[in-house]
């Protein structure tokens, strides 16, 4: 059904890898609000994880089955279900040929730093799960979709913190009198962060070889839960890390502002990265995949918004706790992580700009929104599950067994 002239059809199906998640449930329900044909695939094993280590999101989520009969009858529109591992070819190759996708979106893989350094058995699975899962999908769109769109998540922790400025996926280099434009170089600093180095390698590779079209979404860390499509129903709500294996900085301060608990800066604090708003997330993959790569080419976007120390974002959260009343309090706590502490981070993110995208910069209504979803689900808190428990110096080889 491709029209015969030389403009490229609109895309118009999208496969959500990892659909069940923070991050791709809502990019699965906005594609869909926004006419898209959306199908998700997801083996929803991050719900295992949750069980195996005794975690639980903030706020309650609704089965993916619940989930999507509740936007069905919201909307009146459909979104496909493949439940599966992308690990395994056969499942994944039948889900490629019956829904025939124009565009795949790969939010499916382990992405918790500290879960890929709990063991030597955590950190296989992770590398594992990462590298074969997106290899995977390299071969599917090569066998049964070649025009499909990959639109893939990445990390900005793949260049780690260098002490130059950061530029978006590539750098040109004059060394010896010759000039070239080179991937930029990757210091990744977790077993997972390296996952997503060595994804970005399969990838660029298979885009020379293959053809393969490809746009790598070196995303920031994101915060926020509430997106337009998320905040209809409850049964829509998304999820909310707080423990100290999947919750991520600013979730993690919110969660414990409100519930009196100090707020956990590693070490001295001046950790930078690039941060953005959920809202933003679901934007910046509907840009990619509204404006795709072209055939063989292997784009990089950095995505975030802005950047922030921990200890500015601990300063924030402090600031509008205070005016809902709260005593927020910040306590060094030890780093658990091999990281530099104290360091020069300046990193571009222009292109998805450049396509079009509409920040929502941190503001203190999203901060004071957030502390109150955070208090509103306070009895819902395990404080035991707040303080970081995974060692970057102590992994070892013997699989951990986790106790309450
Ligand atoms: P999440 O854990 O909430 O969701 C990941 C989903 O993928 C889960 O539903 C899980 O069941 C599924 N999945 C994992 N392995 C799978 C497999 N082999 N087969 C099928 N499904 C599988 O994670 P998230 O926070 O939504 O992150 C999504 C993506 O975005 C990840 O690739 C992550 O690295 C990237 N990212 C996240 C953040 C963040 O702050 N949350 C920041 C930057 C990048
Ligand atoms: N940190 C604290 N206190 C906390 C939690 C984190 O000081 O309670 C520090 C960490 O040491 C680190 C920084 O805050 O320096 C960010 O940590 P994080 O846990 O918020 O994020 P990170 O481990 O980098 O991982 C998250 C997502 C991951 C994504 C990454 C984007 O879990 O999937 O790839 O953000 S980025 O950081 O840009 O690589």
């Amino acid at each position: 059904s491709h029209p015969s002239s030389s403009e490229p059809s609109k895309p118009q199906r999208v496969m959500v890898i990892g659909g069940d998640g923070y991050c791709g449930w809502a990019t699965a329900l906005h594609l869909s609000n926004k006419g898209y044909e959306v199908a998700i695939v997801d083996n929803l094993i991050r719900r295992l994880f949750d069980n195996q280590l005794g975690l639980d999101s903030l706020t309650p989520i609704s089965s993916i089955h619940n989930r999507i009969s509740c936007w069905k009858s919201l909307t009146g529109k459909s979104i496909e279900l493949y439940i599966g591992d992308i690990c395994d070819f056969g499942f994944l190759s039948e889900s490629f040929k019956s829904f025939e996708p124009d565009a795949v979106v790969h939010f499916g893989e382990q992405r918790s730093a500290p879960y890929s350094m709990i063991d030597r058995s955590r950190a296989v699975f992770t590398q594992q799960n990462n590298v074969i899962g997106t290899l995977n999908v390299l071969f599917a769109i090569k066998e049964f979709r070649e025009e499909c769109h990959l639109v893939k998540l990445g990390t900005m922790g793949e260049y780690g913190t260098p002490n130059i400025d950061i530029e978006e996926g590539y750098i040109t280099i004059t060394h010896n009198g010759r000039t070239d434009t080179l991937p930029y170089p990757k210091q990744a600093s977790s077993f997972y962060h390296l996952s997503k180095v060595h994804d970005s390698h399969n990838i660029a590779f298979t885009c020379k070889a293959w053809g393969i079209r490809a746009t790598d979404l070196n995303q920031g860390v994101v915060y926020g839960v509430m997106t337009d499509e998320t905040a209809m129903h409850e049964v829509l709500c998304n999820r909310f890390d707080y423990d100290g294996v999947f919750g991520t900085a600013l979730n993690r301060f919110c969660v414990q502002g409100a519930v009196g608990h100090p707020l956990t800066v590693y070490g001295k604090g001046g950790q930078t990265r690039g941060y953005l708003d959920i809202r933003d997330t679901v934007q910046c993959v509907e840009l990619a995949i509204a404006n795709p790569a072209k055939p063989g080419e292997f784009r990089v976007f950095n995505q975030f918004t802005e950047q922030f120390s921990v200890n500015e974002l601990a300063a924030l959260v402090t600031k509008a706790g205070e005016k809902l009343g709260l005593n927020v309090q910040t306590k060094s706590v030890p780093n658990p992580r091999v990281e530099a502490e104290e360091h020069y981070y300046n990193a571009k993110h222009t292109k998805l700009v450049e396509l079009g995208l509409k920040p929502h910069i941190l503001s203190d209504s999203l901060l004071d929104s957030l502390l109150n979803i955070a208090i509103k689900y306070k009895d819902r808190v395990d404080t035991k599950q707040i303080m970081p428990t995974v060692s970057w110096r102590k992994i070892g080889v013997k699989t951990k067994t986790v106790t309450a």
